[in-house]
């Protein structure tokens, strides 16, 4: 029977079947999921797989995992070998950003987007808690709308707490299975609740944004949405560690970059030093961002190549 992962505590998951039966499932045994040994988690949330019911109760085995359509991944925060799949099978992914109480930096969000183009998901960028931002933060509103906008990447402002441009985002929700990421204490939570307030989730207590970044939510879990499509809620992270991504391959995942890759002089062209660099020519001409070039520039610093 087929069912899909809407949580997994190690080594229970709760799995729910296409009638919308739940389960608390097991692996049974050792089974081979890919050649990737260096996963954390063998199955993340949003992944599919076949069940067997154990007679007369809400407990199951599985026994198979379908193949992934897609999948985030990230570093292990403990280790710089081990990776950990955040969420696999997913429509698209929102990155829940703060211009304040935390900030969130261009730094972090680059490096999401990277990832999720890395691993074919469409990214969003949402910015909340607008209710305290001042005339600075809505000018960096401002100017990363235009910015992202330029590249392909919506962004949109809301404000959890006091309700205001939430609709829009809940209507890209429509349909598909939605990834919410974001460092702790950006309102993750706080947003779901909103779409679905029965759950009641747990959110930071009111003292709100202590500075501390205490994760308030512990592991991924997904919910279906009433209107259709399913949200997974996702404990906060400090760095998202890309994996797998060398980089002489990165600016394959800025769109400003691959649409000038085949222009540059040389076709293993870093778009550094090198010349004829259709990349660095466009940057002077203004065509691609002066930030987001830098943050290309750091990430490609903070990528270590691998001997092989
Ligand atoms: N001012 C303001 N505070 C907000 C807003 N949205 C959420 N908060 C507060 O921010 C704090 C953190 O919210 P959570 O929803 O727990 O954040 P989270 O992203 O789920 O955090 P983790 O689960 O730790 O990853 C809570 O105290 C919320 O009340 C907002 O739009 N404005
Ligand atoms: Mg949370
Ligand atoms: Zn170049």
């Amino acid at each position: 029977m087929r069912a899909i992962v809407y949580r997994s505590t190690g080594s229970w998951y709760s799995v729910k079947d296409e009638q919308g039966n739940s389960y608390n499932a097991r692996i049974k045994g050792v089974f081979k999921i890919d050649e990737e040994i260096t996963s954390t988690n063998p199955i993340a949330v949003g992944d599919e797989v076949e069940i067997e019911s154990e007679s007369a109760s809400d407990a199951a085995i599985i026994t198979e995992m379908h193949e992934r359509r897609n999948y985030i991944n990230r570093q292990s925060p403990r280790s710089k070998h081990q990776h950990h799949i955040v969420a696999a099978n997913l429509g698209q992914s929102m990155l829940i950003a703060t211009l304040r109480e935390p900030r969130t930096s261009q730094g972090f969000i680059d490096r999401f987007l990277v990832a999720c183009e890395a691993y074919h998901v469409p990214a969003i960028v949402v910015l909340n808690k607008s209710d305290v931002y001042r005339k600075k933060e809505m000018q960096q509103y401002e100017l990363w709308k235009e910015m992202y906008n330029d590249v392909g990447y919506k962004v949109l402002l809301c404000s959890t707490k006091e309700g205001t441009g939430l609709e829009e985002v809940k209507g890209l929700l429509h349909d598909k299975t939605t990834l919410l990421s974001g460092h702790s204490g950006v309102g993750k939570s706080s947003f779901i609740n909103y779409l679905l307030p029965e759950l009641n989730l747990r959110t930071q207590d009111v003292s709100g944004w202590s500075g501390k970044g205490i994760h308030t939510t512990t592991f991924a879990e997904m919910f279906d949405l009433p209107f259709g499509g399913r949200i997974i809620d996702t404990p906060g992270m400090r760095e998202f560690g890309l994996v797998d991504i060398s980089r002489q391959e990165l600016s394959g995942y800025y769109p400003e970059m691959r649409a000038l890759l085949q222009d540059c002089q040389f076709n293993n062209c870093l778009h550094l030093e090198e010349p004829g660099c259709a990349v660095k020519k466009a940057l002077e001409e203004g065509r691609i961002h002066a930030e987001r070039y830098f943050s290309y520039c750091n990430i490609f610093d903070s990528i270590e190549e691998r001997s092989y």
